[in-house]
């Protein structure tokens, strides 16, 4: 067993049974031209989240943790897009427009791809969701259970929205969930100190906090 200094008391966790799961860390999100910046959001606001999620997939891989990577999209013809998603807001286009990395958000286009700095390992098992949650509609609930994984390590974008319906999703199913502050990222600095101050709060009400050093401390 391992234990990480954490918020709101120390995270215990067996590196055997625990997965790294990197959300959606897509062009589409992180890089101009795709879904994040057609809603108005300015995608430089999660850029400080790569160099840490980097080096965090190093010390996972050299210790041989399972690491699950995530995409939100869509399918080619948005059978899978309910229209209170497609048509939501006010964006400049909408998924499935033409943009400039490919349909936006749309599985197999160059936009909905992760990011160069995080790709996934030919190892690593990578989930497509049509969701803000990773267990709505995918095989992430299955592929846990085979492999007899209690604890998520969660990183990725964005904290408000995908990180937290996936953590608030596993919390329901029973996972212990330690979100790691510097690998997660908001378009929104309010949201992003809100977000990870509700995981934490009333005791853990959806599970821990901390910083990647400190998570990678443990695994040493
Ligand atoms: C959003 C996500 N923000 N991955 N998706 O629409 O958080």
């Amino acid at each position: 067993m391992a234990t990480v200094d954490a918020s709101p008391g120390p995270f215990t966790f067996d590196p055997a049974s625990t997965a790294l799961l990197v959300i959606d860390m897509q062009r589409d999100f992180m890089e101009p031209g795709g879904f994040g910046e057609t809603l108005g959001n300015d995608v430089a606001q999660l850029r400080r989240v790569i160099e840490p999620t980097a080096a965090l997939l190093v010390a996972c891989r050299a210790l041989g943790l399972t690491v699950i990577h995530t995409r939100e999209g869509h399918l080619p013809d948005l059978s899978d897009c309910p229209p209170a998603k497609l048509n939501r807001g006010e964006p400049s286009m909408r998924i499935g427009a033409p943009g400039p990395m490919g349909r936006i958000l749309i599985r197999g286009e160059h936009g909905h791809d992760i990011i160069d700095e995080l790709a996934p390992a030919s190892d690593e098992l990578v989930i497509d969701k049509p969701g803000k949650g990773a267990f709505y509609n995918t095989s992430l609930g299955d592929v846990l259970a085979a492999r007899g994984i209690r604890s998520l390590v969660v990183t990725g974008v964005t904290t408000e929205v995908c990180v937290h319906t996936t953590v608030r999703e596993a919390n329901d199913r029973g996972y212990e969930c330690l979100v790691l502050s510097d690998c997660v990222g908001s378009y929104f600095p309010e949201f992003q100190e809100a977000g990870l101050r509700m995981i934490a709060a009333q005791g853990g009400i959806f599970g821990w906090v901390a910083p990647s050093s400190s998570f990678i401390a443990a695994l040493q």
